[in-house]
C-alpha cells in the first residue's frame, strides 16, 4: 500500500522521532487529560511531540497538518474534530510519505487508505453500554430521556447516539424526548439542559439525562440543581468518559453512571508507530481501547481520589 511504501529502510530510534499532534482543543476534562498523557507517553519513549491546539476548528487542524508536513515530521497524530473533509490534506501527508495515526475519533470510511491506524474506543458500544444500564435500571418503568449530544459531525457523537438508540430499541417504556448538541462542554451542557427543563414542565417530565460526555453532564447537573431538581435520585444520569468530577457527583448522590474511556490514546499509537518505523510492522487498522461501566455502587469516592492526580 502507499502507506507501507512510505517506510524508510534505515532503522529508526524512538528518540530520533518527531511527531506532530493536531489536537482538537480543550473542550472537556477528558481532552485535557489526553493532552497531558500524550506528553508524558512521548517523554517516556524519548519521542519529540509537538502539539498544535486547533481550538475546536477543523480549518486550524488542516493548517496544523500542512505545517507539520512542511516541517517534515516523522508522523502525524490527528484527533479529527469532525469525520468529514480530511481527504485532501491527508493525501498531502501521504504524498510526503508521512504516516498519520488517528486518535480518539474516526474519519469517514472513504479516508481509510489515508491513515496507518486509529486508536479509539468503540463509541457505538459506549452508547450501548449507557443505554443498557438505563434500560436495566428502569426495569420497565416509563421514562422520558433528554440527550445532550457531542459536537455535531464528530464520529463519537454520531456513534454514541446510535449505540444508545440501539439499546433502547424494543423498550417502548424508554423514549428520547429531546436531543440537542452541547458541544462536549460544561457551559453548553448547562445551557441546553436549562432549555430542556423549561420545555419539559420545569423538569417534572424528565426521568433521565443521557450525555455524550461527563463534562456536559456536570453542567446539566448544575442546571438541574438550580431548578430545584434532584439529579441522581429524581432524575437519573448516565454519561461517558469517567472524568474525576463525575465521580465526585456520584459520591454526592447527584449522578448515577458513567462509561470509562482511557485518555491514553497516544501510548498505543506511539508503540505502533515505533514498531512500524523500526521493523516495518504494519499495525491493525483499528487499535481498540476498553470501555467500562461505573455506577454509584463502585465506590466513586475512591475512584475520584485515584483519578484526580492523573492530569484531568
Ligand atoms: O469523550 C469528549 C471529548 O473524542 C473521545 O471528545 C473523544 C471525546 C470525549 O471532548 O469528552
Amino acid at each position: 500500500t502507499a502507506v507501507a511504501c512510505a517506510l524508510s529502510t534505515t532503522a529508526v530510534r524512538a528518540d530520533e522521532l518527531t511527531v506532530g499532534f493536531s489536537q482538537i482543543g480543550s473542550e472537556s476534562g477528558w481532552r485535557a487529560a489526553e493532552t497531558t498523557v500524550s506528553k508524558s507517553e512521548a517523554q517516556k519513549r524519548g519521542v519529540n511531540l509537538k502539539i498544535a491546539d486547533a481550538q475546536q476548528k477543523q480549518e486550524n487542524q488542516i493548517k496544523a497538518i500542512r505545517a507539520f508536513v512542511a516541517q517534515g515530521v516523522d508522523a502525524i497524530f490527528l484527533a479529527p474534530v469532525v469525520s468529514t473533509g480530511w481527504d485532501t490534506v491527508l493525501k498531502e501527508a501521504q504524498e510526503a510519505e508521512i504516516p498519520v495515526i488517528l486518535l480518539d475519533r474516526d474519519i469517514d470510511p472513504s479516508g481509510k487508505d489515508l491513515y496507518l491506524t486509529a486508536v479509539t474506543s468503540d463509541s457505538v458500544h459506549e452508547g450501548k453500554v449507557a443505554g443498557d444500564w438505563l434500560v436495566q435500571t428502569l426495569n420497565g418503568k416509563p421514562c422520558n430521556v433528554v440527550e445532550l449530544q457531542g459536537t455535531v459531525g464528530a464520529s463519537v457523537a454520531t456513534n454514541r447516539k446510535k449505540g444508545f438508540e440501539d439499546a433502547i430499541a424494543g423498550h417502548s417504556n424508554v423514549k428520547v424526548v429531546r436531543s440537542q448538541t452541547g458541544d462536549f462542554t460544561r457551559a453548553k451542557g448547562k445551557e441546553v439542559m436549562e432549555s430542556f427543563i423549561k420545555a419539559e414542565g420545569g423538569g417534572k417530565d424528565i426521568c433521565a439525562v443521557y450525555a455524550h460526555n461527563d463534562d456536559m453532564m456536570v453542567g446539566a447537573i448544575q442546571a438541574m440543581k438550580e431548578a430545584g431538581l434532584k439529579p441522581g435520585s429524581e432524575i437519573l444520569t448516565v454519561s461517558i468518559d469517567a472524568v474525576p468530577d463525575i465521580f465526585k457527583a456520584m459520591a454526592a448522590g447527584e449522578a448515577n453512571a458513567t462509561v470509562e474511556l482511557t485518555p491514553n490514546m497516544a501510548g498505543p499509537a506511539l508503540d505502533a508507530l515505533i514498531a512500524y518505523k523500526k521493523n516495518g510492522t504494519v499495525p491493525p487498522k483499528w487499535i481498540q481501547t476498553e470501555s467500562k461501566l461505573y455506577t454509584a455502587a463502585d465506590n466513586p469516592q475512591a475512584v475520584y481520589e485515584s483519578k484526580k492526580d492523573l492530569g484531568y
